[in-house]
């Protein structure tokens, strides 16, 4: 019964897909929208800018590779990783950080992490990624996902080394230079799992010694959507944002604000920025890690309208 009142419907909605070309020739017709399909994906990104803000550097981390004139690896080794760029692959329009315990010690250490580090810095702005951290996979049945790594999307100097391995990564997150430290999450699995976040401002004073954290006391961004009634799953895409002003940050999860941290360029120096994708085994971290990866759809920076040379 249904398939002949189907044709004449799909016949009438092929003649209004035709209609809406500039070709009244269905052939020509045909052709257009073989081209616009062809071309659909190459089409530039129109993202969002929120009110103020212009796009001014995008990663969409389409292609096979890195771009390696815009990222540096991280390549240290600190707390119970070492991070390493094999272990960064792009593919699918996203980024992998792949994330893996070692069966041999490398430099002590018995994991590989990874991380990137753009080499572009940034001042005040609007910072966000879309990305699922952890592969929501129970590698090795202890009946907990992705247990041991500790994510983060952050900003701060950094410093590419000519003497790293690979040449131009970045070895040290302690660079005496750093004045600023904007972490947008810092999550590590422990008590409260993946989905427990701190996003925070991290002062540093020149001696190289933390002058403090804003907000005081740092808080988690998962109370507040909790009072909202919303549950929250870090392995699933979300967004993570930041407004950095010469006032203070403001932190987003999913486009709702979450926190704020008071840091006024009246009291203290704002420098330069770079942004920091990665993941590590940190010592705080409650169990050894498993197999897992983090995954980062993109990264955009949206500079100030009033200051396009942000
Ligand atoms: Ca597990
Ligand atoms: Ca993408």
């Amino acid at each position: 019964m249904n398939s002949p009142r189907r044709r004449p419907r799909a016949k009438h909605l092929l003649g209004k897909m035709f209609s809406m070309t500039p070709y009244s020739n269905q052939r020509y017709s045909l052709v257009f929208w073989a081209f616009a399909v062809a071309v659909w994906p190459l089409r530039p990104i129109v993202a969002d800018a929120p009110e103020g803000y212009q796009l001014s550097f995008s990663e969409e981390f389409d292609g096979d590779q890195l771009d390696l004139n815009r990222w540096a690896y991280r390549a240290d080794a600190k707390h119970r990783s070492i991070q390493r760029a094999e272990n960064i692959h792009v593919a699918d329009g996203s980024l992998r950080l792949h994330l893996t315990p070692l069966e041999k010690r490398i430099q002590g250490k018995a994991n590989a992490g990874a991380g990137i580090v753009t080499l572009e810095r940034f001042h005040y702005g609007y910072y966000e990624v879309r990305a699922r951290l952890g592969d929501g996979i129970d590698h090795d049945q202890d009946g907990q996902v992705d247990e041991g790594w500790h994510h983060a999307f952050w900003a701060m100097f950094a410093k590419p080394m000519a003497n790293a391995d690979p040449p131009g990564s970045i070895l040290t997150t302690y660079p005496p230079e750093r004045r600023t430290e904007i972490d947008c999450y810092e999550n590590a699995d422990g008590k409260g799992g993946y989905n427990r976040f701190t996003q925070h401002v991290i002062i540093w004073k020149p001696n190289g010694k933390e002058h403090g954290r804003r907000p005081k006391p740092p808080t988690d961004h998962v109370e507040p959507q909790r009072r909202a009634g919303k549950s929250f799953d870090a392995t699933k895409w979300n967004t993570y944002a930041f407004e950095w002003t010469a006032q203070g940050v403001q932190f987003f999860v999913n486009g709702e604000p979450t926190v704020y941290g008071e840091y006024p360029v009246e009291e203290f120096e704002h420098d330069r920025l770079n942004v920091w994708l990665t993941a590590i085994a940190a010592n705080w971290c409650d169990k050894d890690p498993e197999l897992s990866r983090a995954e980062y759809d993109y990264f955009r920076y949206y500079a100030p309208s009033s200051d396009a040379s942000n």
